[in-house]
């Protein structure tokens, strides 16, 4: 081939070449720019996640044909929920693919009380890996789509007591930060603080190949995503909400049970999800480490936003490892509006206060 002319680009071009060989591990190397270690080590761990997402979309695409992959574990996790054998599964899958990695020192995740310690890597994994392995489990058993919900940040102390108090930091700690969406096909969308980027899974080649670079929320959305069957439940700062965009026109409810879904139709049409805290839980239902931050960084890495309702979510510190918190996320406009309506009602509480003293 003759080197000075171009038509090999062209030919990479016409068969879409270029775009084929855009894997996960290739974009995470071009986005740091870089082939030092550290990138490596990012491009490695990415690598890994993607490995446990095929495994994971592999076992979900036969569940329904297979013994001993639908229905419940019998036992009750953490949180007091009861397990699911995906959960089990998936929560194992990523503790295999890690381990002997050299990679991560611990993981946490939603199915385990304490951090999982990887012993041969504590002297020289040099990151945790925080997420839940099967997020809105209660779609698994009906054949609806389910996520996993990823985080990685830097290992800081050497935390010999696994009382995991090193992870307790605020959001923008987190390096890189994705989730993985098991629809129709199965989407790995993440960031390493350098935008937001997709890849879908092409079973062909067995590879995650980019789909969508530096996706940006819009502004402004039609979507809000909410469990209205908690309406009562909730501060009635969220019901002038609700009844806001029922009186108003261009606003479409859509909650499918699993956060994943919700925010990634969220992310590319724009919209509002959010998952308030009830007079049960005043702190909602959803685990900042590992639910909330990680999807809060990669919003905010979109042009979008994250809040609990009266603190920027990124700046929350967890106080244990299992920490919930309101949240409220997604497009900038419609964040603001809630956020809006949670500050006419605590002024109104302000101001009654004045009055009575
Ligand atoms: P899970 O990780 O145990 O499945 O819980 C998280 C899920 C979210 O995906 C979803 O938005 C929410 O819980 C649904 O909860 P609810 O049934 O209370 O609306
Ligand atoms: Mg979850």
């Amino acid at each position: 081939m003759n080197t000075t002319d171009n038509s090999h680009l062209q030919f990479a071009r016409e068969y879409a070449l270029d775009r084929d060989c855009t894997t996960l591990s290739r974009h995470v190397l071009q986005q740091l720019q870089s082939f030092a270690p550290e990138a490596q080590d990012l491009s490695a761990i990415m690598n890994r996640i993607a490995l446990a997402a095929k495994l994971i979309a592999r076992r979900l695409s036969r569940a329904g044909l297979m013994e001993g992959a639908l229905g419940f574990t019998g036992g009750i996790n953490v949180q007091g929920e009861s397990v699911k054998k995906m959960d089990t599964y998936a929560n194992e899958v990523f503790i295999s693919v890690f381990e002997q990695s050299g990679l991560v020192s611990r993981l946490a995740s939603e199915e385990m009380e304490h951090p999982y310690y990887i012993s041969e890597n504590r002297p020289t994994g040099r990151y945790t890996l925080l997420y839940d392995p099967i997020d809105g489990s209660s779609n698994v058993d009906i054949n609806l789509n389910v996520g996993s919900i990823f985080a990685i940040r830097q290992q800081v102390g050497t935390d010999a007591n696994a009382t995991a108090e090193d992870l307790l930091q605020d959001g923008h700690k987190q390096l890189a930060a994705g989730y993985v969406l098991y629809g129709p096909s199965t989407m790995l969308v993440y960031s390493i603080g350098k935008g937001v980027h997709a890849f879908n899974l092409d079973p062909s080649l067995g590879e995650f190949i980019l789909s969508a670079e530096n996706v940006r929320i819009p502004d402004h959305g039609p979507v809000y995503s909410v469990n209205e069957g908690n309406f009562w439940q909730w501060d009635e700062a969220i019901r002038d909400f609700i009844r806001y965009v029922h009186r108003h026109e261009g606003y479409s409810a859509r909650y499918s049970g699993a956060l994943v879904g919700d925010i990634h139709r969220i992310l590319f049409q724009g919209g509002v999800f959010l998952y308030p805290g009830t007079l049960k839980q005043p702190q909602g239902k959803l685990r900042l480490l590992y639910e909330s931050a990680p999807l809060a960084f990669l919003l905010e890495q979109a042009g979008g936003r994250a809040s609990t309702g009266s603190q920027n979510l990124l700046d929350v510190l967890p106080d244990k490892l299992h920490s919930r918190t309101p949240l409220i996320i997604g497009s900038k406009d419609n964040v603001a509006m809630v956020e809006s309506f949670i500050e006419e009602r605590a002024r109104e509480r302000e101001e009654k206060m004045v009055g009575r003293s």
